[in-house]
């Protein structure tokens, strides 16, 4: 059975002057815009009170939006993170969802029901620019980067992509557009290696002489702009991006996409390069934010959003178009390039209020700034407390536009658009969440149950705090953001009931019966 949001939920909700198939004139669909940030944390952006680096632009989408300051990411990492958002389906149900290299084959299985043929399915054009980190094309070091790179996000449901492989610091350092290489001079082909160097070919680690930022850990293999990376690649000069243009090119992309698409409605997946490493922004910020690169690249993000904002001002959209904004995972100071990110740090607080960074099961690694925008539908300047879970965006989406999920599709997504666009109602009571071993927790009612686990609480060689622990923790979030007091011992009934309900969730392959009683799945 097909399952189909449409207007009725959209009624029930009160969303007024919203409608898919509606004969009134000015009553439209909606378009829907995610930028997805990497890296950025909690306390990185000027949207809940932080006022270390200046974000007008994210300032003003929470001053004329809604902030969801209890919002989660499903994973710590981000090929995870964006598996689950794209999916709504947990990574941890799925082999193979880790952090990808360059030449990863496509994680999302061209199989797989995605949010961007759901938006295909309620008569959108969907388009994927940026940051991708999903692996292209069938199996690991397979494809063909000189020619047409498939599978692809085409089967995937984007009609239209620009995106880079991976992340900035993993070869192949180039765009591919519409799953073919920009710019490649078919004279100087490209060759990727994630095993093996290419002999004649310099690296960070045999030629730091040749670097222009220099790596703290790893990252020490092929050169591409001064530049050491993860993995190896030869040719494809002409095709090389260039650091500091990145967030310049896949922002021009982002609105060109937009204003092409200006007069039907339009999904677009905007990942931003931002504020990953190696951070590297343009001149214009370079030096800006008296933090570093680290806060330099904040700026550089703010002015991605910026754009996008003016351009839907400027197309007179803006009252038909939904931004949601957020981040992959937590923030990271030094992820592996020497860029003084730590040292400039001062008053700034990238994780907020929360323990942990990037890659851990403690709050910071998933807990992210999630800010909704659509003028004349969300309310300005609110907020909303309430737990909300990326994985929540597919089915919350496809009860907006009347999309349909496919039988096996979104399995662990469920529709809480009335909380997305500040309406109140029911909002999720438990979300799972994960570290970069896999290992998971449950947030529910304000409590926070964390599986034991043997692995490492921090990584002795990068430092990373995983936040695992073989005893069984739980924390009082409401009392204890910072997750300070394992209270396990005093609340053994809370324990018991949490673990169970993880249990039941990873038993059950995503359909929760906390949902079957909505009418939803
Ligand atoms: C880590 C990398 C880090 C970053 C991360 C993925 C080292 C020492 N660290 O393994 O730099 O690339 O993977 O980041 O190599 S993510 O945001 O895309 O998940
Ligand atoms: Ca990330």
């Amino acid at each position: 059975m097909k399952k189909n949001y449409s207007v009725p939920a959209l009624l029930a909700i009160g969303v007024t002057a919203v409608s898919c198939n509606s004969q009134n004139e000015k009553v439209k669909t909606p378009n829907v815009i995610v930028i997805l940030a990497d890296d950025v944390g909690y306390g990185d952006l000027g949207w809940n009170g932080s006022t270390t680096v200046h974000t007008p632009n994210v300032e003003r989408m929470a001053a004329e939006g809604l902030r969801l300051t209890n919002a989660h990411t499903v994973a710590a990492t981000s090929t995870p993170a964006r598996y689950g958002l794209l999916t709504g389906q947990y990574p941890w149900r799925r082999e193979g969802t880790g952090i990808a290299t360059g030449d990863a084959g496509m994680v999302i299985r061209p199989e797989q029901y995605t949010m961007a043929d759901m938006f295909r399915s309620a008569g959108y054009v969907t388009g994927a620019v940026g940051k991708w980190h999903l692996g292209l094309g069938d199996t690991a070091g397979s494809q063909d980067w000189n020619g047409i790179i498939a599978p692809g996000l085409k089967d995937i449901g984007f009609d239209y992509s620009f995106v880079m492989a991976a992340t900035g610091d993993r070869v192949p350092c180039v765009y591919i557009e519409n799953q073919q290489v920009v710019g490649l001079d078919p004279s100087d082909p490209i060759e990727v290696s994630y095993t093996t160097p290419f002999p004649g070919e310099p690296t960070g680690k045999e030629n730091p002489e040749l670097l222009r930022i220099h790596p703290s850990m790893g990252h020490d293999q092929a050169i591409v702009d001064g530049i050491s990376r993860i993995g190896y690649m030869k040719g494809g000069m002409a095709a090389r991006w260039h650091d500091e243009d990145i967030a310049d090119r896949i922002t021009d992309k982002a609105c060109e996409f937009i204003e092409r698409n200006s007069d039907r409605p339009f999904f677009l997946y905007f990942g931003t390069n931002d504020i990953h490493v190696p951070r590297v922004p343009h001149e214009r910020f370079a030096g800006k934010s008296g933090m570093g690169p680290r806060g330099d690249a904040i700026l550089s993000f703010d002015y991605s959003v910026g754009r996008v904002l003016a351009t839907l001002d400027s197309l007179g959209i803006a009252e038909n178009t939904l931004v949601i904004l957020s981040s992959d995972n937590g923030p990271i100071v030094d992820d592996g390039y020497q860029d003084q990110a730590a040292e400039l740090l001062g008053d700034h607080k990238p994780w907020g209020p929360f323990t942990g960074t990037k890659y851990s099961i403690y709050e910071a690694g998933t807990r992210v700034p999630m800010l909704v925008w659509w003028k004349g539908h969300v309310a300005p300047g609110t907020s909303d407390d309430g737990l909300f879970s990326q994985i929540d965006l597919f089915a919350s989406l496809a009860s907006l536009c009347g999309g349909t999920i496919e039988p096996d599709g979104a399995p662990d997504s469920r529709n809480y658009l009335s909380r997305l666009l500040g309406q109140g109602g029911e909002g999720r009571s438990s979300a799972v969440v994960m570290n970069i071993q896999e290992n998971l927790a449950l947030i529910s009612d304000g409590w926070k149950y964390v599986a034991p686990s043997e692995d490492p609480y921090s990584d002795s060689w990068t430092g990373y705090l995983y936040g695992n622990r073989p005893e069984v923790r739980l924390f009082d979030l409401r009392n204890d953001p910072a997750e300070q007091h394992n209270v396990a011992v005093q609340h053994p009934e809370i324990v018991k009931r949490l673990q169970a309900e993880l249990e039941a969730v990873k038993a059950d392959g995503g359909v929760w019966r906390e949902c079957k009683s909505q009418g939803g799945k």
